[in-house]
């Protein structure tokens, strides 16, 4: 396999002013019909006369005409997946006309079929599953459209834009033709053909224009649309309130397909969603779930503007349209609920995915210099962090600031493709500053790590704070440079307010958005008038993608938790103070010495859970003891398996008994209602009724169990059904069985509720679990092609249950590669996903580290996907 550079862009030679798309359904095959109108780049001086070189993949090529004319053998050929057409002139058309078989097509890439329904997905590089084309994101053309498919099979044809003609055929077929009136580049291109009900609702945009909002799903599934309509038209309303965004077509399509190998694509006018992320109600959906589908819905829809009106040059650019869309769903999603819990979630995954990523053989800038296959591109590092990327912009031009930069980055770019340094370009011109250093967040990869040291010297009442920026080096990026990092920082005094922030050159700080910026490798500043030694709140609002490292006692994080004005950083510092409990229980548990918590956190847990004043999503998020996967990342390695789950283990056991009391008055005070409402409050209640719920249940006593189960019979929507059922189920009763079957039985024609019910089994700590996940492999609601079901079973197996995948016999190494194995050649997309799991193996102990190497050598000896073959070789090397 190839790798492709960044450093050797070239402008395309050739642009395709227009598309004239003719797809045609058949039983066995579809036959696609381009007509191109083809001319050389001007922008190029020696592009005239060059060959044309369009790429095309399992494709059967049937015919080719130049210009009206049959094109002769002699004057193109095919090479593996490039076609090329020498002697073309500066200005021509061609039609192309090739034949695809989407039945066979499982790698749920181009044209393929989810359950009797035909849907694309071509973003990055799938527009070339069905047609020879251009397909690279600065080729931008008008697409015309017409679908062709049997009439009663498939009731519904669309594609993107607007419908401009329909009409019946012989033999019970008919057609639809589509036009979409801005240039697009391929990957932007949609296509779905099928018998689906649709849901309608409408739109007046802010300058007055009707839109309509059609969500076409599977008739069993009509009652499970109004939360995403809803979640469209704020968005809708959102973006034009906050980005000054209007949409742009007459029409705003989405589709449900079962089959999808992520959350959900963009294409223009058209986007294609998994159900996962669009359907929801409340006797099926968690309340997570309502929320993933509130920001997919958003995500999507402000891709229009990020993304698709101002697209990417090239793919090594993805994140301009990734990480600004990111950020701009999270802040959608902060003002649509609890900024400080929104932020809160988004950074602990930031630090247990993208960090992990970010350390290992696979790191790469957010901005990547190279790759084999693009797919694999698509990370918690174009994407997370380079949503941080774009909030550390937003932090330094402040709100205004920003919103000039996104004004002049839309306007200046509206209709091309351009780069992340287009992007930088306009917030600096809207904002007269120089980002220069700042752009090296780019092109550096790696966490940097931030030493923090402090002192309070009171005879001068000053307090001082010494920063030491250093990242480690990451593969092809052995020196590393110091980054812009701005420090959101509050300094706390004896009454837990903040304190007046002057520094030693006079500058006084912003009282509402302190920020120091460290632009060097070590920085001190120094604050003047600090009458009394404070407490440092430091990295506010987690303001840069960081490791800190700051020593703070335990009593200055329980005064933290209790007073800090920031609600992220007070969360924070109970998360810290927990960490520092845990380590003691490690310890504990290797010397096998009997578990001991410090009263400081059992404590500190008390008044929160006693406190009802305060805002109870936050303490449902306070209680919630770090996972076992962010604990591996951020303690020291080798990884200690299993100290962490046994301490973790312990240390809910023990607060659950210690809190017990506390706990079940929380319970009752929490009580479920009758009637399910998805707003702010009622979320943060469920949330921590069932936080406390899984404590109570860890002493999986009667009473406890008595509990559970009723909750489990009397829960009138999934999410306190789903936390009983999982409560149960991980547990060691013997109830579980008859949980576990009923709970199937229930919801067994319910795919998304069933996807939930696989994931609980494969997440139990029990030390079945492995042999559990075995067997549902077999399962009648087990399919190997389904990205939801791979992802259920296997996915929430090998990441969400560390003590059972990194079993000391490698027996869930060797079930994880199995996997993989098969599923390179069914799906190499999903495949490398999972594979991207082994490529940790040097966090590990000499032990599991040898067992991961020999599964992954394994692996790399069988013909492998692009896909496979990028993680897998980068792993070992
Ligand atoms: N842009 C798509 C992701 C496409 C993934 C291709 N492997 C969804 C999104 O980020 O909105
Ligand atoms: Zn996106």
């Amino acid at each position: 396999p190839k790798t492709i550079r960044l450093s050797e862009y070239q402008a395309p030679n050739y642009l395709i002013d227009t598309v004239h798309l003719d797809v045609r359904i058949y039983e066995h095959y579809t036959d696609v019909i381009s007509h191109l109108a083809v001319r050389a780049n001007p922008d190029v001086p020696t592009a005239s006369g060059q060959p044309l070189e369009l790429v095309g993949v399992e494709l059967e090529l049937l015919g080719i005409e130049q210009d009206g004319a049959t094109l002769a053998l002699d004057h193109f050929r095919i090479d593996g997946e490039v076609l090329t057409i020498k002697d073309v002139p500066d200005q021509f058309t061609l039609l192309i006309m090739t034949r695809i078989h989407p039945k066979q097509n499982t790698s749920l890439e181009g044209l393929y079929v989810s359950k009797g329904m035909y849907c694309t997905q071509c973003e990055a590089e799938g527009f070339r599953k069905i047609t020879y084309y251009l397909d690279r994101p600065d080729v931008m053309s008008r697409f015309t459209t017409r679908v062709e498919a049997p009439k009663q099979a498939y009731p519904v044809l669309l594609s993107n834009g607007n419908p401009v003609e329909r009409g019946d055929l012989d033999d019970g077929r008919h057609y639809v033709i589509w036009e979409d009136p801005f240039k697009k580049p391929c990957y932007l291109f949609a296509l779905v053909a099928g018998d689906l009900s649709v849901v309608e609702d409408h739109f007046t945009t802010s300058s007055g224009r009707d839109v309509l909002l059609q969500l076409y799903v599977e008739p069993h599934d009509l009652d499970k649309c109004e939360h995403a309509m809803d979640s469209l038209k704020r968005s809708m309303a959102w973006d034009e309130e906050v980005y000054g965004r209007e949409y742009d077509l007459d029409i705003y399509m989405i589709v449900a397909v079962s089959h999808f190998n992520m959350g959900a694509m963009e294409n223009k006018g058209l986007n294609i969603f998994n159900t996962s992320c669009v359907l929801a109600n409340a006797k099926t959906t968690t309340d997570m779930g309502f929320q993933r589908v509130e920001s997919v819905i958003a995500h999507e829809y402000f891709h229009n503007w990020s993304g698709n009106r101002v697209t990417c040059r090239d793919w090594f650019q993805l994140s301009l349209k990734e990480g600004f869309t990111v950020f701009r769903d999270q802040q959608f999603s902060a003002d649509m609920g609890s900024e400080t819990v929104n932020r809160i979630d988004d950074v602990n995954m930031l630090k247990t995915v993208q960090f992990a990523e970010d350390s290992g053989p696979m790191s790469h800038p957010v901005r990547p210099d190279s790759y084999i296959e693009i797919n694999n591109f698509y990370t918690t590092t174009v994407y997370e962090k380079g949503a941080e990327v774009v909030r550390m912009i937003h932090r330094l031009m402040g709100k205004d600031g920003f919103r000039k930069g996104s004004d002049l980055y839309f306007e200046r770019h509206d209709g091309q493709a351009v780069t992340c340094d287009d992007f930088v370009q306009a917030m600096e011109d809207a904002n007269g500053v120089d980002l220069t250093l700042f752009r090296r967040w780019y092109s550096q990869a790696g966490t940097p790590h931030l030493k923090v040291t402090s002192e309070y010297v009171s005879d001068q009442n000053q307090f001082s704070i010494t920063f030491e920026q250093t990242t480690l080096p990451t593969p092809g990026q052995p020196e590393k440079l110091p980054l812009h990092i701005p420090v959101a920082i509050g300094l706390l005094g004896a009454d837990g307010k903040d304190l007046a922030l002057q520094l030693s050159d006079g500058t006084v700080l912003d009282p509402l958005n302190p920020v120091l910026e460290l632009k060097q490798a070590k920085q001190t500043f120094r604050f003047n008038g600090i009458k009394e030694q404070p407490v440092a709140s430091v990295l506010r609002g987690f303001s840069a993608p960081v490791k800190l490292f700051y020593e703070q006692e335990r009593a200055e994080l329980a005064f933290l938790m209790s007073h800090d004005s920031d609600g992220f950083n007070r969360w924070n510092a109970s998360q810290r103070l927990t960490v520092e409990v845990l380590l003691d229980l490690m310890s504990a548990y290797q010397e096998q010495k009997p578990l001991y918590v410090d009263s400081l956190l059992l404590e500190s847990f008390r008044a929160l859970l006693a406190d009802e004043s305060l805002d109870q999503a936050m303490v449902a998020k306070m209680l919630e003891l770090p996972t076992e996967q962010f604990l591996a990342e951020l303690l020291p390695k080798p990884v200690q398996v299993d100290a962490i789950h046994h301490a973790r283990e312990g240390l809910k056991r023990e607060l659950a008994c210690g809190l017990r009391q506390e706990l079940q008055q929380v319970i009752n005070r929490c009580h479920m209602d009758p009637e399910y409402h998805y707003n702010v409050d009622a979320v943060a209640k469920r949330s921590l009724r069932n936080v406390c719920l899984a404590y109570v249940m860890t002493l999986a006593d009667d009473e406890a169990t008595e509990l559970c189960l009723s909750q489990y019979r009397e829960a009138g929507n999934m999410t306190d059904q789903l936390a009983a059922f999982r409560a149960l189920a991980h547990s060691e009763r013997s109830e579980k069985t008859q949980v576990i079957a009923d709970f199937y039985q229930q919801w067994s024609s319910e795919a998304l509720v069933v996807d939930q019910w696989f994931m609980v089994q494969a997440s139990s700590p029990q030390p079945d679990a492995l042999d559990n996940v075995q067997a549902l492999m077999q399962h009648e609601a087990f399919e190997m092609t389904s990205p939801n079901k791979i992802r259920a079973l296997i996915g929430a197996f090998c990441n969400n249950n560390p003590v059972n995948f990194h079993r000391l016999d490698g027996a869930g190494y060797a079930f994880l590669a199995d996997q993989i194995i098969a599923l390179n050649n069914i799906n190499p997309q999903v495949a490398s996903r999972m594979s991207t799991i082994l490529t940790r193996w040097a966090n590990y102990d000499r032990v599991r580290a040898d067992l991961i190497k020999a599964q992954l050598t394994r692996i790399k000896a069988e013909k492998l996907s692009p896909d496979v073959y990028e993680i897998v070789s980068k792993a070992l090397n």
